[in-house]
């Protein structure tokens, strides 16, 4: 009963003290000239416009799709046949990023006005990964391409690739979707792309001990991945992280097309 009582004095306490100073607010708002009063609202009001417009302005900016993976996985066929709906036969290992801004191949024929993307496709080999961080900041979604024929083989270096895209700071801040693409599913040999996603996820789990064991030593990732304690799984992720297939080769990349256009709005 004793500390209800006092509770009571010390909120009496308070609602004095708030009303004190709501009063004295306004008689020194009173004594303010009015011109100073609507000038110092005016400027109050444009600035928050103004930020909020550069928030938007930023938001509609980002056009950029960036195609990254392994060395061999396809990605500049994909970019050829998202580029020109063709997959311009015998591509040789990238020495340089490929970038290019267009209306996708398929949206040519439309008449509305489209919204051309911005795509860059950065080559896979470990030489030129680096940079891969001048690409990422800027992208509306990235496209993790992978080889879906000589997966087994492969499954390590992509994995240990991905864990390094979904751990960096500018992707995990900015939130950007992963979508991981099982290519050349034109060959039956080609795996599906559920079982693509677990192994992928058994392998990031093995990853994840090794490093954070590494990252006690200081040579830390920008981020963790996963739940303590839990199986990795990309449902996990900061990022939204989806699988599809396709195939750069035959020219079936409407699930990567749908991805684009998710996040890059026509
Ligand atoms: N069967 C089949 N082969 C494909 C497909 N996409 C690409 N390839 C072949 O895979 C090889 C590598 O393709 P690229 O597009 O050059 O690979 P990349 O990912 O750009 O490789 P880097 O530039 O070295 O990073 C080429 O011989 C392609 O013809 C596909 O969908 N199906
Ligand atoms: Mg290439």
């Amino acid at each position: 009963m004793e500390g209800t009582e006092e509770w009571k004095t010390q909120l009496e306490a308070w609602k004095n003290q708030l009303e004190k100073w709501l009063n004295q607010g306004i008689e020194y708002s009173q004594q303010i000239p009015p011109i100073q009063l609507y000038a110092a609202i005016t400027i109050l009001l444009f600035t928050t416009l103004l930020l909020l417009l550069i928030r938007v302005f930023k938001r509609v900016k980002s056009s950029t799709i960036v195609l990254t993976g392994l060395s061999g996985s396809g990605k500049t066929v994909i970019f050829y046949q998202l580029r020109d709906g063709s997959s311009h036969e015998g591509t040789v290992t990238s020495m340089e990023p490929n970038e290019d801004t267009f209306v996708l191949h398929s949206e040519t024929a439309k008449r509305a006005k489209i919204k051309p993307v911005h795509l860059v496709d950065v080559p896979g080999h470990a030489r030129l990964r680096p940079k891969l961080d001048e690409f990422l900041p800027q992208a509306a979604g990235i496209v993790f391409v992978v080889d879906a024929v000589e997966f087994l083989l492969n499954c390590r270096a992509a994995s240990e690739y991905l864990y390094d895209i979904l751990t960096k700071a500018s992707v995990v801040k900015k939130k950007i979707p992963v979508l991981i693409l099982c290519n050349k599913t034109d060959k039956v040999t080609a795996h599906s792309k559920e079982f693509i996603r677990k192994q992928m996820e058994k392998e990031i789990d093995k990853l994840r001990a090794s490093r954070s064991a590494i990252s006690e030593a200081d040579i830390a990732n920008d981020f963790t991945l996963g739940v303590a304690g839990e199986a990795f799984s990309f449902s996990h992720c900061y990022n939204k992280v989806t699988v599809a297939e396709a195939s750069g080769l035959t020219g079936e990349i409407s699930q990567v097309e749908q991805f684009i256009r998710e996040y890059i709005k026509p």
